[in-house]
């Protein structure tokens, strides 16, 4: 019994983990454990022999059995404070301010042009990507037979084959949300529609898609000088200039009449935009005064109101204002790119505040 004592003792001490522990238990107190093929001899002793070995043998197994519980414990504390030692956490560290997603330039350009316009009176309207050929062209006095339906390259939606309507249109430009909105709320109204629209064209200075921002302003009498004056502060407040020189050069658009489009005086020297000084120019947008039968389209009545719209794509004001060279990058998703173009999330651009800090 003292071998049996010595032996198990030991081998409870050296264990090194649960499994071990188990394979012990089941060695010396299991069913045919050792402790327990003893117990079986107590039926061959005489009396005298039974009554000191059997409480010495059931001492023994309790001994064993407690040992083993002892050293179950023991390792499990051990290991609970190794992992205590490993997976520490020190919550008292400053958060790590890595940068995660910036603004793109294109909506950073949007919300520029947006607080502009906003500070002029200018509401933001919004409308759908795809629209009735309707909206897109006719309400815009661009009839079936305008070659500006051919050049403007439209995707056409699918229609069911016994269904012979015109197809709807991904939008070509952001006018039909000021169609709706004219026939929504009426006149006067000043409002600016930014926005994606859709092109079928791919080269170094096209996407299929890009993005627009267009204006109107209808009023009983809105004129061209009031046009000038808004786009004069547009475009000092957007590029961020004291003054700056617009040259308006006669235009044609079947929605405007008048027609102009706007270049800014500028220089481009060391290849780096300068706006408001210099001798080039840089065209960059189309406007005019809104023609009576797209006010008709919009159920305004032209005999009472008039007024003036434009139109600027955004992409390309970005590409000037922040020194982009390449316009397909705009659409890549280049995290590296992103990260060198975009803008931080938390700056808004406001006129108070700066535009493009
Ligand atoms: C350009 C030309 C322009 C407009 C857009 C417009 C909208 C309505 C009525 C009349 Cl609802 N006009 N939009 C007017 C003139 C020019 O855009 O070259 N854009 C980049």
């Amino acid at each position: 019994m003292d071998d049996l004592r010595e032996k198990y003792i030991s081998l409870i001490a050296e264990a090194a983990d649960e499994a071990t522990l188990e394979d012990l238990r089941v060695q010396a107190v299991g069913k045919k454990g050792e402790v327990s093929l003893q117990m079986r001899e107590l039926g061959r002793m005489s009396p005298e022999e039974r009554q000191v070995a059997g409480p010495a043998l059931n001492a023994l197994k309790d001994e064993i059995n407690s040992a083993l519980a002892a050293k179950k414990q023991a390792l499990g504390d051990a290991a609970l404070d190794e992992r205590l030692r490993s997976e520490w956490l020190d919550v008292t560290l400053p958060a790590r301010i890595r940068r995660q997603g910036t603004i793109h330039p294109v909506s950073q350009v949007t919300e520029e042009v947006t607080a502009v316009f906003a500070d002029m009176g200018f509401a933001v309207a919004e409308g759908p990507q795809i629209e009735s050929d309707w909206y897109n062209f006719d309400a815009l006095n661009i009839p079936g037979h305008h070659p500006a339906r051919a050049e403007m390259d439209t995707f056409y939606m699918a229609r069911a084959k016994d269904d012979d309507r015109p197809p709807h249109v991904l939008r070509t430009h952001t006018s039909p949300v000021q169609i709706r909105s004219m026939q929504e709320h009426g006149a006067p109204i000043r409002i600016i529609a930014p926005g994606r629209v859709y092109r079928a064209d791919y080269d170094q200075t096209h996407t299929p898609m890009f993005h627009q921002v267009e204006g109107l302003a209808i009023d009983r009498d809105i004129s061209m000088a009031n046009l000038k004056w808004c786009l004069e502060e547009f475009v000092k407040a957007f590029f961020e200039v004291d003054d700056v020189e617009l040259r308006f050069r006669a235009s044609h658009f079947p929605f405007t009449e008048p027609s102009a489009e706007v270049d800014i005086r500028c220089s481009w020297e060391g290849g780096t935009l300068k706006v408001g000084e210099g001798d080039d120019w840089l065209e960059i947008l189309g406007s005019g005064m809104v023609h009576p039968k797209v006010l008709e389209a919009g159920k305004i009545d032209p005999n009472e109101w008039q007024g003036f719209a434009f139109g600027l794509g955004i992409d390309r004001i970005a590409m000037l204002k922040y020194g982009i060279p390449d316009l397909r990058a705009f659409f890549d998703s280049d995290l590296r790119w992103l990260r060198h173009y975009g803008f931080a999330s938390l700056d808004v651009p406001t006129l108070h505040g700066g535009l493009s800090r």
